[in-house]
């Protein structure tokens, strides 16, 4: 059975409807990942994925692939 997450990655730089669709489609991208869900308002990436085949590390390490930095800290 997949184990579904969502996680909100809170993400500097995005500041147009290209960088939503860049950090969406690389994120997209990461097998296990079912959606991707930039807020370009708010700077956030909502990522919906699956826990036994992505983890939070791979998708920040796809964002700041994409040139994105990804805010750590709680
Ligand atoms: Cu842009």
């Amino acid at each position: 059975m997949p184990i579904p997450q969502s996680k909100v990655f809170r993400v500097a730089g995005m500041q147009c409807q290209h960088c939503k669709k860049t950090v969406e489609d690389m994120v997209g991208k990461l097998s296990g990942v079912e959606s991707v869900n930039v807020d370009l308002e708010a700077g956030t990436v909502e990522v919906k994925y699956n826990l036994e085949q992505v983890d939070t590390e791979a998708i920040e390490g796809a964002i700041a692939g994409a040139g994105y930095d990804v805010i750590k800290g709680d």
